[in-house]
């Protein structure tokens, strides 16, 4: 396992673990689900919003058979950052299966004006909402619309997903920094 990827996974942990409690639980996927809610202006009770909550608890579930080693809904750094390197480095299909429901719901909730597009913009909205700073939100939809149609996608946001949680090498350093 490169330092790159040790030192990318560690930063991923700290802002997954919302509450600060040195485990990454269910409540902190909750926690990002709802805060994603509320960036878009969405009630918690719409069904797109259920989706989305449904979806962040699938993803949780999923990384938690890759990394809860001892299966107590808690998943610690040590944990992550082993399992990570066991089961998630160099396994692009396996993330894709676990991540998969989470990026489409997410890109679902990101869609405010519900055309069916999720322009720049909007996607710059969602990044704030996950804890993306204002510079880097301005400029990673750019680099993620990698067909530059204006549009960011399900898979688009699916691909770096995944080269963030398996690619060893180093990604392009607004990626590095990019996790959602
Ligand atoms: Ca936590
Ligand atoms: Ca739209
Ligand atoms: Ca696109």
């Amino acid at each position: 396992m490169s330092d790159g990827y040790q030192n990318r996974l560690a930063a991923r942990f700290d802002a997954l673990d919302r509450d600060g409690d040195g485990a990454i639980t269910q409540a902190d996927f909750e926690a990002m689900a709802r805060e994603i809610l509320a960036s878009a202006g969405e009630p918690s009770t719409s069904a797109r919003a259920r989706r989305l909550i449904e979806a962040a608890r699938t993803f949780f579930e999923g990384l938690s058979v890759h990394t809860d080693i001892n299966m107590d809904g808690r998943i610690v750094k040590d944990e992550f950052l082993d399992a990570a390197d066991i089961s998630l480095r160099g396994n692009p299909r396996g993330f894709h299966q676990i991540a998969q429901p989470w990026a489409e719901a997410v890109i679902e909730i990101a869609d405010r004006d519900q055309d069916g597009l999720v322009t720049h913009d909007e996607w710059a909205i969602t990044l704030l909402a996950v804890g993306v700073d204002e510079e880097l939100a301005e400029r990673l939809p750019g680099l993620i619309d990698a067909d530059g149609d204006g549009y960011i996608t399900a898979k688009e946001i699916l691909n770096l997903a995944v080269d963030f949680y398996t690619e060893d090498q180093a990604l392009r350093p607004e990626f590095e920094r990019a996790g959602v």
